[in-house]
């Protein structure tokens, strides 16, 4: 009998295998990964409370994915594949409620046990497109979006069945988990089909995330972050090497006191080729620039009181100048106020964000995407909501806050 895998292992090959073929489709994003491990090895060795947000190797391991999608039944097939990994529907975000808004209601997938998230804590935040929002997609165009999308295939469901099988054993054994792991990894490759130009530009008219999502036969992985230990200090790298990063660090402003809940910063990428085929059927080389590089740094988890305060702070107009009047400068206050989430309740012991931030998720849309502006005079009745994506994905969705609730209560 040949040695058996486990669920971890594989999740943590199938991020190294999806950062190997990202680091050959974006050459940036290898630039990117240097700069964090320089970053993050110069910090945990000039501090002695650099592992308190998690182990040096965690954090060098440590990325999360963005993979959008164009119907339930291409979610569901996501949460049915990602199950094989020990990645679990945590939230719901409806960045329709960003300012501007983005159609997409999204989804992170993660480990939610504690040694399963110090073994490995891969996330992939997954988008699907809200054709149900007529304020982007009127009855006539909502049909042609959905059939085009009904009719392609993004996951073999030979491939779907197989994950379900791993995800109820367990893990698979070694000879098994290769080819599965080649496959599920193949399913996240920048597609080499042509895609058809008069709907690409259709869709790109009403939002180049449309276009993105509903405009060819596949999904990709749109990007691949890497933590990172200190953030300001990495975006002065990046940008001392010539890369031009979005104006913002996007999140909580850098502050004296612990930082909390996530900061993110990201870069465009260059224009990728991708085929077109035109109206009178040739097939053409085009450019796209849909994919970039994203960063992140992690802080600790707010409790809904803490997470209130934060929604506060970042409503000033500048929110670092203000953000002592709302947040103590010490893990004891934030502990003894209960505003986050500690283990035990023991300050020096954080447990740490493993979300997103619906505005950053919007901020991160847009810095590279237009998103279209919804039709002023359309109504939005659709019935996008946690319970209805659970119900379509067939997997109970995790409430964060009670997966706080349970790490600081160890
Ligand atoms: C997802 C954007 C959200 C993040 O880090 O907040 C995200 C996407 O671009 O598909 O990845
Ligand atoms: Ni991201």
């Amino acid at each position: 009998m040949s040695r058996r895998i486990e669920t971890w292992e594989l999740r943590a090959q199938f991020a190294g295998a999806l950062s190997r073929m990202y680091g050959a489709e974006v050459p940036a994003y290898t630039t990117l990964v240097e700069v964090c491990a320089e970053v993050n090895h110069e910090y945990a060795h000039s501090r002695s409370d650099a592992e308190r947000f998690g182990t040096l190797d965690r954090v060098t391991a440590e990325r999360h994915g963005a993979v959008r999608v164009g119907s339930p039944r291409e979610l569901a097939d996501v949460a049915g594949l990602l199950a094989a990994f020990g990645m679990h529907p945590v939230g719901f975000y409806d960045l329709r409620d960003a300012t501007p808004p983005v159609p997409v209601v999204s989804i992170a997938f993660r480990p939610i046990d504690a040694d399963q998230l110090a073994r490995n804590p891969f996330r992939i935040f997954t988008s699907m497109l809200a054709t149900g929002d007529r304020r982007y997609f009127p009855t006539g165009l909502r049909r042609r979006v959905e059939r085009f999308v009904a009719e392609r295939q993004l996951f073999d469901p030979a491939l779907i069945d197989e994950a379900r099988h791993i995800a109820s054993d367990g893990g698979a054994d070694v000879e098994h988990a290769k080819g599965f792991l080649q496959r599920a990894v193949a399913a996240f490759a920048l597609s080499r089909e042509p895609i058809d130009r008069g709907w690409y530009d259709e869709l790109t008219r009403v939002s180049a995330v449309a276009a993105d999502i509903a405009g060819g036969a596949g999904t990709h992985i749109n990007h691949l972050t890497p933590r990172v230990l200190d953030i300001d200090e990495l975006y002065t790298r990046m940008t001392a090497r010539g890369i031009t990063m979005i104006d913002d660090i996007q999140g909580p402003p850098r502050s004296p006191g612990p930082p909390v809940l996530l900061r993110q910063t990201s870069f465009r990428a260059l224009a990728e080729r991708r085929r077109f085929r035109d109206a009178a059927g040739s097939v053409r080389d085009g450019a796209v620039r849909v994919r970039f590089g994203e960063v992140e740094a992690r802080g600790v988890a707010l409790t809904p009181m803490g997470r209130q305060r934060y929604d506060t702070a970042m409503a000033a107009p500048d929110p670092a100048a203000t953000w002592h009047e709302h947040f103590p400068a010490t893990d004891r206050e934030m502990a003894s106020w209960g505003l986050a989430y500690y283990h035990g309740g023991d300050p020096s012991k954080p447990v740490t964000y493993e979300d997103f931030l619906p505005a950053s998720a919007a901020g991160i849309f847009r810095s590279n995407l237009d998103t279209g502006t919804p039709a002023a005079d359309a109504v939005d009745n659709s019935v996008y909501s946690l319970d209805w994506l659970a119900g379509q994905i067939g997997h109970h969705i995790h409430d964060p806050y009670e997966l706080y609730e349970k790490a600081a209560s160890s």
